[in-house]
């Protein structure tokens, strides 16, 4: 039986092909993907995080790690996705300007198309124009945007303050999540949902715009 443990440990060490490797022995031997993930992979990347912070590891290593944890996301994805029939919306998410950490969004963007959202996903780094652009061209019902950096945050407010500017404020759903970000910081900016995890942004997210429609 694979420890999920040791996944966690093999991923603090960077081990992504051998994070694969047990990460696919657990789904075999029938582990829960949520189990996984949560008690193999985040905390793995919980750890590295703590020693980032008190400098016992540097950029390369969370790099590495950050890697490994991609690594093992992907054999998960098709487990932890399971899409309904209905599609329930289109949702456009982003790392916000400035910003270049993926994997929260990355995992809020699986959970949107298991939730049965068509996720039209800009990347990192995405400016307030380029959000409010894409949410109006391709006709989005949620705006969703990730920070991680404290520094970074107020880049949400901008995509807001923007879709004020336009007129379109009330358009869309607009959910904001990420290490740093809270619900006061939320109300703060106008923004419509905040929450802490890639799940609840997923069940948010349908709940809300069924209420919408
Ligand atoms: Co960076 N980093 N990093 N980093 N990094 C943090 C965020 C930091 C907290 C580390 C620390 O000091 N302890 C710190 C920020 C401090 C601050 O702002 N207060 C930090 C720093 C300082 C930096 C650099 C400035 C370091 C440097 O260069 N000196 C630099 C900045 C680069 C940039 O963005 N411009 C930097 C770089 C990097 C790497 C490139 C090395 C790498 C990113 C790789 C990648 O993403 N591809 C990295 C990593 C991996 C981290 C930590 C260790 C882990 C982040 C992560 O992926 N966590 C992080 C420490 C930490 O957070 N404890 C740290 C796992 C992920 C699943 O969690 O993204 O929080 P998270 O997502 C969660 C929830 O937040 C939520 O769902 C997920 C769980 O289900 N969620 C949402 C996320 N988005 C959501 C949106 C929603 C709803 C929920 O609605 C729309």
């Amino acid at each position: 039986m694979v420890s999920l443990t040791e996944i966690s440990e093999l991923l603090q060490k960077g081990k992504a092909k051998l994070v694969k490797e047990l990460v696919t022995q657990a789904l075999e031997e029938g582990t829960d993907p949520r189990d996984i993930l949560n008690e193999g992979l985040l905390s793995g990347m919980m750890i590295v995080g703590e020693k980032f912070k008190k400098n016992e590891v540097f950029v390369p290593e969370v790099l590495v790690a950050a890697r490994a944890m991609n690594a093992g996301i992907t054999i998960l994805e098709p487990k932890l996705v399971e899409v309904g029939n209905e599609p329930v919306g289109k949702a456009v998410i982003a790392t916000v300007k400035g910003d270049l950490h993926d994997i929260g969004k990355n995992l809020v963007a699986m959970m949107l198309k298991g939730a049965g959202f068509e996720v039209i996903d800009l990347g990192v780094d995405a400016d307030a124009e380029s959000l409010v652009n894409k949410a109006e061209e391709v006709g989005a019902d949620v705006i969703c945007m990730s920070a991680l950096l404290t520094t970074t945050m107020p880049n949400m407010k901008a995509c807001i303050d923007l879709l004020k500017e336009r007129g379109l404020r009330d358009k869309y759903i607009v959910m904001v999540g990420g290490a740093p970000v809270n619900q006061a910081f939320a109300d703060q900016i106008g923004a419509d949902f905040y929450t802490p995890d890639a799940a609840t942004a997923a069940t948010t997210a349908r709940d809300a715009v069924q209420a919408k429609k």
